[in-house]
């Protein structure tokens, strides 16, 4: 399955984001909405209780042609047959996840510097989570808020080792600071390939139309600064 990264949706279970509604039901609407990628990512729930919510994820994503990503877990990757995982700097490593995965998971890596970038294309990561942009009460880790200057450095920094990892960013994006997020990015000597998003579609009242929005004004960017 050959990954989209344009408007990747990343999952949260928490009460203050999903709230009482059912979190497969709003990962169904956003996928319809038209969201490119889903990331399972959930901190808090048993091993069972995700690999089974991770299998109804993966029936949905893969009726729409969406891959599916587990955040941390390899092990729950592979027993709902997700396309691949997510990982932190302080997770499993990249070649320990191919080894497990296999030649043809994607395998993406968050990354906050430049050094952290170039090591991780550098060992065969598919894509990078660039930020955290803009701060944000979604994941509270000020020390590593780089703005959109520090996403159009590490882009930078990719371009001059000619890696072809995919790259999106994170961190506070909302329809309102979506498409200058793009923008001030675009001058980077390596193309930003979508924006990753929680709180704007999880939280959204209805995730649907908010996919809809969001992935409208991510086509269109407009001149502007
Ligand atoms: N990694 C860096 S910021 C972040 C993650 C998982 C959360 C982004 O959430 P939101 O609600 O889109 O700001
Ligand atoms: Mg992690």
């Amino acid at each position: 399955m050959k990954a989209d990264y344009s408007l990747y949706l990343v999952t949260d279970s928490t009460k203050a984001i999903l709230g009482d509604r059912d979190l497969v039901a709003v990962v169904k609407a956003a996928v319809e909405g038209g969201v490119t990628i889903v990331q399972l990512r959930d901190k808090t729930r048993e091993t069972a209780e995700l690999i089974r919510i991770a299998k109804e994820l993966h029936s949905i994503t893969s009726a729409h042609q969406v891959p599916l990503l587990i955040n941390d877990r390899v092990d729950v990757a592979l027993a709902a047959g997700a396309e691949g995982v997510h990982i932190g700097q302080d997770d499993i490593d990249i070649a320990s996840a191919r080894k497990i995965l296999g030649p043809d998971a994607i395998i993406g890596v968050t990354t906050s510097t430049e050094d952290e970038a170039i090591i991780a294309a550098k060992a065969g990561a598919d894509y990078l989570g660039i930020g955290t942009v803009y701060a944000t009460q979604t994941k509270e880790n000020t020390k590593t808020v780089i703005g959109t200057s520090g996403v159009r450095n590490i882009l930078s920094s990719l371009g001059s080792i000619n890696e072809n990892v995919k790259t999106v960013c994170i961190g506070g994006i909302k329809p309102s600071n979506a498409q200058r997020v793009l923008y001030q990015t675009a001058t980077a000597s390596k193309e930003l390939d979508g924006v990753a998003i929680v709180s704007a579609i999880i939280g959204a009242p209805d995730p649907k139309q908010a996919a809809a929005h969001l992935k409208e004004l991510i086509s269109h960017p407009p001149p502007f600064a």
